[in-house]
């Protein structure tokens, strides 16, 4: 099932296999201890993300909300991104474009959807209790977000309510659960919408998933971007 919410908005439903999925956490477990692992970062104002982070590639510090060579706690310089993952954001856009070229008249797809090849890899995991508000990404360049580039989203483990809109308004956006193994691309005119993620789903995981990765109760995202 896959759905074009939007133009550019994309959500391709359990897109990436179970043996693709566990692929994923097991690298995220081995990359998210010790130096430029998992942390819980925190805002300007001291409050701190209801969700953990870690950065593949390069950093995102939510505080300053600036892009860095360096992980603002450790100092480390974050692992490379993991070529599988590269490869899957790829496959990702180019099935979003045969998806949009299928069932709308378009000149040209990379003008509602442009392809992109990411510089950071952003994991939250979220706990029973995550939460994240109703926010936009606009820390990437100018460029970027002039073109549109889109960020990718790759959502693994428990089920989350997702939020998304023209508005900070939470009462104003439309909702749609992200499962295990939905992908969700948000580019083109996309690209500045409203989005956050008010609640974790308890026990939706897939109970596979859970048994060959040892994953908490829990759910990882990850969002991929070209800066
Ligand atoms: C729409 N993450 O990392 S993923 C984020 O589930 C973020 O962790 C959420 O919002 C999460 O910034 C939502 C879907 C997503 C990610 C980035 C977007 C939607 C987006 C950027 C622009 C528009
Ligand atoms: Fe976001």
């Amino acid at each position: 099932i896959q759905k074009v919410l939007r133009p550019g908005m994309v959500l391709l439903k359990r897109y990436i296999s179970l043996c693709e999925q566990i692929n994923i956490v097991k690298t995220c477990q081995t990359l998210g201890v010790g130096p430029g692992g998992f942390y819980r970062p925190g805002y300007k104002d001291g409050a701190k993300l209801r969700l953990h982070m870690m950065c593949l590639g390069l950093n995102w510090d939510p505080q300053t909300r600036k892009y860095d060579k360096r992980h603002p706690i450790d100092d480390c310089e974050p692992p490379n991104i993991p070529c599988e993952f590269c490869l899957l954001v790829r496959r990702a856009i180019q099935d979003a474009h045969c998806l949009i070229k299928k069932n709308y008249i378009v000149g040209n797809v990379e003008d509602v959807l442009p392809s992109m090849s990411p510089d950071i890899c952003i994991i939250n995991f979220y706990t029973t209790n995550g939460r994240l508000g109703l926010h936009q990404d606009r820390d990437e360049s100018r460029e970027s977000l002039h073109k549109g580039l889109p960020v990718v989203s790759f959502s693994i483990g428990n089920s989350a309510e997702f939020l998304y809109g023209d508005q900070r308004d939470e009462d104003k956006a439309e909702k749609v659960v992200l499962d295990s193994g939905d992908v969700l691309i948000f580019g083109g005119e996309s690209r500045m919408v409203f989005h956050g993620v008010p609640s974790i789903i308890p026990n939706t995981a897939p109970q596979a998933l859970l048994a060959e990765t040892g994953l908490r109760r829990g759910r990882l995202n990850l969002t991929f971007r070209q800066l």
